[in-house]
């Protein structure tokens, strides 16, 4: 059962600001994304407003440096807590030279952070899952003390490669952690047309491991559980499945239009269960955060998006002769 009250006690009042801040750059580097999308400044957006709730409190759960994280396109707050910079993401986003994912060749959002053990995914979705649970199984081997999260929605979840990789980690009792990011809908697909359960944790139990539900709105009550399935995955316990239910509070993409399948109530209703302004409402009322400080970091916030825009604008394309690396590599032993 989890216990908020108990979550509080153990972090700091430093821990909470810093996933308050985490959180909220990440909304604001987001929200600019969409706008310099319709600018025409860039090509593709695909958003993780909603989500940030629940990435934190993951992140956060783990011990970053160590742990691996194979994570998914909506994962930007995650991504910023493990260390990605403002900057690296706009480059990213305008596919300029020194953005660290994949040197600016794949479509943006499909993370990767070498120095802080954050491995690349490929676009068709749930191929990342056998990947963690190969990482896992490696963890093992060897003896590591690191545990391995992967991320997914909860659409891809109905992918035989999901089944696969899950399975394989419940077998041999991998330090694996299958977060999966309930937002309801795959684009325009709900729920109910993706599965016959009513919950993704049920069918953890079918594949014969834990299979948890939790609030993904309320980043506290994520921390605490993604930290119980993280220490037990850390002692030999096997993996787990947690699902955080979340609201994906923008269309799928830059390239949809979520008006044709969703209700402007239904979108209303989300928006006013924002997990941002709720998680700071939380923090005002513990006393932890005050305007003041609050006004503090919504101008640090924007100064750090700004900064980065201006950086990435100005920042050259890759050379052109590296396109190709590292696909048609001469010498590997020096590539
Ligand atoms: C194998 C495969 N099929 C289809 C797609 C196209 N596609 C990209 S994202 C997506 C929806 C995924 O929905 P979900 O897993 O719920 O994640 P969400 O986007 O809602 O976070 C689809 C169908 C793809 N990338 N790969
Ligand atoms: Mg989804």
């Amino acid at each position: 059962m989890v216990d908020v009250e108990e979550t509080q006690t153990i972090l700091s009042n430093k821990t909470m600001l810093e996933m308050y801040w985490t959180m909220l750059l990440s909304r604001k580097l987001d929200e600019r994304a969409w706008i310099i999308h319709r600018q025409g400044k860039i090509a593709f957006h695909i958003s993780g407003i909603g989500h940030e709730a629940a990435q934190v409190g993951a992140a956060f759960a783990m011990e970053r440096g160590v742990d691996w994280l194979v994570p998914y396109y909506r994962d930007l707050a995650m991504l910023l807590a493990f260390g990605l910079t403002p900057k690296e993401f706009v480059l990213g986003l305008l596919g300029k030279k020194g953005e660290p994912s994949s040197g600016a060749r794949q479509m943006p959002s499909h993370w990767s952070l070498r120095r802080a053990n954050v491995v690349s995914h490929s676009s068709p979705v749930a191929t990342q899952t056998p990947h963690a649970s190969g990482i896992g199984l490696a963890i093992k081997m060897r003896g590591d003390r690191a545990v391995v999260l992967t991320s997914i929605g909860e659409g891809s979840t109905s992918q035989g490669e999901w089944y696969e990789g899950v399975n394989w980690a419940a077998i041999h009792q991998l330090p694996v952690i299958f977060l999966v990011e309930n937002n309801e809908y795959a684009i325009s697909v709900p729920q109910p047309k993706q599965m016959a359960v009513s919950s993704v944790a049920q069918k953890a139990k079918g594949l014969g491991l834990e299979g948890i539900s939790v609030n993904g709105l309320d980043v506290l009550e994520t921390y605490q559980s993604v930290k119980r399935a993280v220490d037990k995955a850390r002692s030999g316990g096997g993996p787990t499945v947690i699902e955080v239910c979340v609201s994906r509070m923008t269309p799928h993409s830059s390239d949809d239009d979520d008006r044709s399948y969703r209700s402007k109530e239904e979108i209303e209703a989300m928006k006013a269960q924002d997990p941002l302004d709720m998680y700071r409402a939380h923090l005002m009322q513990e006393g932890v955060l005050n305007q003041a400080a609050e006004d503090e970091l919504q101008t640090r916030a924007k100064a750090a998006v700004e900064e980065a825009i201006q950086f990435a604008e100005q920042a050259p394309f890759p050379d052109i002769e590296d396109a190709s690396f590292p696909v048609f590599v001469e010498d590997i032993q020096n590539a």
